[in-house]
């Protein structure tokens, strides 16, 4: 489908803390509102992690996942993508709690066990509003984000063989295209590869746009004509970086997840806000934005009814 546009938009993710951003969904209203209204304003594809309500410590208790899950299927056609990532607390059974209830269409697979570092993240936070936020974001200097070859391979079988959900592959480095082409190659995953280059998270690769062409011709090189790629950036590199992979004709996510600003020093106020900009930005370039009907047929999704919520 030459020229579509599949936007993603990952609506809050597990490392921004809710003393960054007032506007920031914590509890399942706010993240069912957040999803429907990204999705009526261009996203395809909606990514998500669950908070605890009263806190918004993410959490990978499936029973607030699934307050949000069915007001999301109910109200927009939107690809649903459960996080397999989870948070920093959590044990891979934990992350998988979830997914493996809710059997979505789509499922975030990150490629690479590595450093996770955040701990600055919070270096403009004036006042803390919740006791966990500060410690959660200090320790990540000792944190290793865990996916060996083990790991990935047992989500693959657990949710992809099992259930039929496919994968949003999260590539935070040039070594884990080559990890992702080692499945690819051992049959452990089946193409069309959806593959989320990722760039700025301090453990990966920087945000210097020498890397996103590298990034590319690696993937370009690895996968030919079997993978569908997309780009996100972290912070303020958001929408540069994602700017750039649609005029190299890749696909872009964006969301509070990954960059809480709509521009400099200024916080977006919702994750439509910034599905709208890189929407406008792409249609100024003359470029369509995928519709999730059409996203389901570029990346092999099994549809929207055959979830479990
Ligand atoms: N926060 C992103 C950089 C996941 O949920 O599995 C990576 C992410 C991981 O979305
Ligand atoms: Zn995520």
């Amino acid at each position: 489908m030459p020229g579509k546009v599949i936007i993603s938009c990952a609506v809050t993710g597990a490392i921004h803390t809710p003393s960054m951003s007032d506007y920031l969904p914590i509890t399942p209203e706010e993240i069912a509102r957040s999803s429907i209204d990204a999705a009526e304003a261009g996203a395809a594809i909606i990514h998500l992690h669950a908070r605890n309500p009263e806190t918004g410590e993410p959490t990978p208790d499936p029973a607030v996942f699934m307050r949000f899950l069915p007001v999301i299927k109910q109200n927009v056609d939107a690809v649903v993508n459960i996080t397999t990532g989870g948070g920093l607390n959590m044990t891979l059974d934990d992350r998988l709690a979830a997914p493996l209830l809710a059997r979505p269409e789509m499922c975030s697979l990150n490629m690479g066990s590595m450093n996770f570092n955040i701990a600055r993240a919070g270096d403009r936070v004036k006042s803390w509003k919740h006791g966990w936020e500060k410690p959660y974001l200090d320790r990540t200097d000792d944190h290793i984000f865990r996916n060996t070859f083990r790991d990935i391979a047992g989500i693959v079988e657990r949710l992809g063989k099992a259930h039929g959900t496919r994968f949003e592959f999260e590539c935070y480095d040039i070594g884990h295209l080559y990890n992702l082409a080692y499945c690819l190659d051992q049959k452990i995953v089946e193409p069309p590869l959806f593959v989320q280059t990722i760039f700025g998270i301090l453990g990966g690769i920087g945000a210097d746009p020498r890397n996103l062409l590298f990034m590319k011709e690696t993937a370009d090189k690895l996968f030919g004509d079997a993978y569908v790629w997309s780009v996100l950036a972290a912070g303020r590199h958001q929408m540069a970086f994602t700017t750039m992979a649609g005029i190299l004709g890749g696909n872009v996510r964006v969301g509070l997840e990954d960059s809480l600003y709509i521009g400099r020093g200024a916080l977006a106020k919702s994750n439509a806000e910034q599905v709208a900009k890189i929407r406008r930005i792409l249609e100024e370039l003359s470029l369509e934005i995928a519709t999730p009907k059409e996203a389901r047929e570029i990346l092999k999704l099994k549809g929207g009814d055959r979830v479990g919520f």
